[in-house]
């Protein structure tokens, strides 16, 4: 039998509503619309699902402010996070909101149509009260305190839901169980000890290990349950991670673990936030769930100090550890033993033992440089996964962007760029000249400020999407404005290398050697705010090279460049 569920009934709004459903679906063509956040997606599909249970609705102004003074609903149900449904004042006056309206909650992704919402109350929270007694800090380095000042609205909407339909998931759909679900699949396969790991981060043999040894002391099954909603920004991509999972469940004995799927928003609210993941699993039907060190963490508060502490999480369960009836399973940080090629809580190894470990930090780099990630540490299989996501620098893309003068000298540089990485190999290369660029991409596009903006606007998008493609890209346009090369240089720098490269031959060189007579046609006023006669060039200050064809050979040039590419590990030696 699998746990009871927070509460004592599994609220699975969908099977609630199920002989509603066509009514709603009809209901909901009259009524007006929310489209809902990410967040809020997230969100309504726990609580439609039964994963929030007993919530049927987001907070009403009761339920919330009850659990920011007490970690209780106003039945007294111990729950730990507020979940509410922030709408603007503009919100609330054009779709008419008011207690007992009936309010339509869209899908962000496809607009479908998820659940219709008959508001309670409609109340506004003191954000700064809400910061304070749910992340304890009002420290806008916290991930959450900055989204609640920065991303939700002002008001908040209280009210039941009903269910019309789940989101639907394009993704990774065999491991996607609600806890209805769930339960079923732990009665088929006649498990009734199931120890929950909650994880928003790839997991190693440190974590095997871990599970392992928490099945093995409370004799139960494991449920690798890791969150793929919203987890700390600047974390691995889901995908990358479920990827991992899947490379990590063979190394379980055969019948030990299921693999099962979050939807959830996390808000890295330390001890609250465990508290509410174990009122979660136990919903999913688990019935001992994993604590360990720093659990949902958001790191550092704006003075440089964990907000915090790394057993507070621990602490704040053990405390109603009687009425939670989920058992917490807690572990300290598990360390590796070389001697005896072993993992064991810190607190359990002699003093004076060699110990090993790899900090997340320390991965990352090894990744980074395509570096030796040993097998005490991590399962080849797992780490062939991640480096397929996380190229070494040798093996990510990049973009030599150039920038000069009409006639500098820039085009001759890139072609011959173009022909010496062809040579080269290993990578596609694209070049992607002003004059290019122009006819395929900006035809419409004149040489205001504004129109030159967009045309490089949109070599930087080209230029991204290559990047994270691998590719070499070589960009050359005139690029007069720093801030416009700013932005690409910013958007190519999250897939790859941005090199920028000032082509700074002097305006007499480019005009005396202009063939074609354009700067003539532009002193006579034929072409008009022509970069250099009439229209500002802005040189960088902060190139990478600074070349000058004037002075210098084409082949000098590339050679100058290749040996930049080199320093940064972008030249692919055999
Ligand atoms: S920008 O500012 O980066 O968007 O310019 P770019 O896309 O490189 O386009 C420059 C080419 O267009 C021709 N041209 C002009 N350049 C500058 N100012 C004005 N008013 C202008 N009108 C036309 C110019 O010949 C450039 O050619 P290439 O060969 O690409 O440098």
């Amino acid at each position: 039998m699998a746990n009871s569920p927070h509460g004592g009934v599994l609220k699975d709004l969908h099977i609630r509503d199920a002989h509603k459903h066509d009514e709603l679906l009809l209901e909901s063509e009259t009524l007006p619309s929310i489209v809902l956040t990410d967040r809020q997606l997230c969100d309504l599909e726990l609580i439609m699902n039964g994963g929030f249970s007993p919530l049927e609705g987001f907070m009403n102004q009761s339920d919330y402010q009850r659990v920011l003074n007490e970690l209780r609903l106003t039945n007294g149900c111990l729950f730990s996070m507020p979940i509410t449904l922030d709408v603007s004042e503009f919100d609330i006056k054009a779709l008419d909101l008011a207690p007992n309206k009936r309010v339509l909650l869209r899908d962000p992704r496809d607009d479908s149509r998820l659940a219709i919402l008959t508001v309670q109350d409609i109340y506004r929270p003191n954000k700064i009260e809400e910061a304070t007694k749910v992340f304890g800090d009002n420290d806008l380095a916290h991930p959450s305190v900055k989204y609640l000042h920065n991303h939700v609205k002002e008001y908040y909407v209280g009210g039941s839901v009903e269910a019309i339909k789940a989101p639907i998931h394009y993704d990774y759909i065999a491991h996607r169980y609600t806890p209805t679900e769930l339960r079923a699949h732990f009665k088929k396969l006649n498990w009734t000890r199931v120890v929950a790991f909650q994880t928003r981060n790839p997991m190693h043999r440190a974590h095997r290990e871990l599970t392992v040894r928490a099945a093995r002391i409370r004799q139960a099954n494991v449920l690798l349950h890791p969150v793929v909603g919203l987890t700390k920004p600047g974390d691995i991509d889901h995908y990358t991670r479920v990827r991992v999972y899947q490379a990590l469940m063979p190394k379980y004995p055969n019948g030990m673990a299921t693999l099962g799927l979050l939807p959830l928003a996390m808000r890295m609210g330390g001890p609250r936030e465990a508290l509410w993941h174990a009122i979660i699993r136990k919903n999913f039907g688990a019935s001992h769930f994993i604590i360990g060190r720093d659990h949902a963490g958001p790191g550092k508060n704006s003075k440089g100090v964990d907000f915090y502490g790394p057993y507070d999480a621990q602490a704040l369960v053990g405390k109603y550890k009687d009425e939670l009836q989920i058992e917490v399973v807690p572990f300290q940080m598990m360390t590796y033993i070389p001697e005896s090629d072993e993992y064991m809580p810190i607190d359990e190894i002699p003093k004076g033992t060699q110990t090993l470990n790899i900090s997340g930090t320390e991965l990352r780099r090894r990744l980074r440089g395509g570096l030796h990630i040993p097998e005490w540490f991590s399962y080849p299989e797992v780490v062939k996964v991640l480096r397929d996501t996380h190229p070494p620098k040798s093996k990510q893309g990049f973009t030599l962007f150039l920038t000069g003068y009409y006639n500098s000298g820039k085009d001759l540089i890139a072609k011959a760029l173009q022909v010496i990485l062809n040579e080269q190999g290993g990578r596609t290369v694209s070049l992607l000249l002003g004059e290019i660029v122009r006819s395929e991409l900006s035809s419409e596009l004149g040489f205001t400020k504004k129109a030159r903006d967009q045309n490089i606007a949109r070599i930087g998008f080209v230029s991204a999407e290559l990047t994270k493609a691998g590719a070499a890209v070589i960009a050359a346009p005139i690029a007069p404005y720093a801030d416009a090369r700013a932005h690409v240089k910013q958007a190519i720098e999250q897939y790859g290398g941005f090199y920028l490269i000032h082509v700074n031959s002097p305006l007499e060189f480019c005009i005396s050697t202009d063939r074609k007579g354009v700067y003539k046609k532009a002193q006579a006023g034929e072409i008009k705010g022509f970069t250099g006669i009439d229209d500002p060039y802005e040189a960088p200050t902060d190139a990478d090279i600074v070349v000058d064809p004037s002075k210098q050979s084409i082949s000098e040039i590339c050679h100058q460049i290749i040996l930049l590419l080199e320093k940064f590990k972008k030249v692919l030696t055999k």
